[in-house]
């Protein structure tokens, strides 16, 4: 077994069964006139982890070890957006409006893409999700069994919202987690150390946490 150290104790894993989740970092959460903006967040926060995600990113890369993308993202006809959440938060632009970067939230267009900097491999998997966990109405659970993993590194965007749910939800399905700090972001910096400060409480009930440089030394 490798070793990243970690809190709160030591992730233990098999290089083989390791896999890094990078969640939503789209151009609807990182920029102004996205998604994230219209629900009245200040959005540089996300942009501010770009690098550190990216250097994440290039570990596994390098490593030989899957990356895995997820969209928050819906069809065009709305048909799996349930009405209770295009109609939350009280938006200036609700998901499927047309906005700055197209319509908000929908599957290809240009503020649904994951930052440039971040792209996609050819290769690489990415699940568009209509939820916030990216296990629910999506092929991942199929994806990991064929690839094998066991492990899974999560970064991305936000800690409290997309990130934890699908921690949770990988948690549940038998996958053990740990969410890179400085790679993942909030709107709010409390909701952030609230949440890192939950999952891995009560002895790593929802996973671990660790800097994305521990990570990349356990994985190296
Ligand atoms: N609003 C918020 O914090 N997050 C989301 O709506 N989606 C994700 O976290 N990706």
């Amino acid at each position: 077994m490798a070793e990243i150290d970690a809190l709160p104790f030591t992730f233990a894993f098999r290089p083989q069964t390791m896999a890094l989740i990078v969640i939503d970092m789209q151009r609807d959460f990182a920029e102004p006139g996205g998604f994230g903006a219209s629900l009245g967040n200040d959005v540089s926060r996300v942009t501010a982890i770009v690098p550190t995600v990216k250097r994440l990113i290039e570990g596994f890369r390098a490593a030989g070890l899957p990356v895995i993308h997820t969209m928050e993202c819906h069809r065009p006809d709305l048909s799996d957006l349930p009405p209770a959440k295009r109609d939350r938060g009280n938006p200036s632009i609700r998901i499927g409006d047309a906005g700055p970067m197209g319509r908000v939230l929908i599957a290809g267009e240009p503020g649904t893409a994951i930052l440039d900097e971040l792209a996609p491999l050819p290769g690489e998997i990415v699940i568009e999700k209509p939820g916030k966990g990216a296990f629910y109405a999506t092929g991942l659970s199929d994806d990991l069994k064929r690839i094998g993993a066991r492990q899974l590194v999560f970064a991305g965007v936000t800690t409290e919202v997309c990130v934890q749910t699908t921690m949770r939800e990988a948690n549940d399905r038998g996958y053990e987690c740990l969410v890179a700090e400085d790679a993942t972001e909030s709107y709010f910096p409390e909701f952030k150390a609230a949440a890192l400060a939950m999952i891995r409480a009560q002895g790593a009930i929802v996973g671990w946490t660790a800097t994305t440089d521990q990570v990349l030394e356990g994985i190296a």
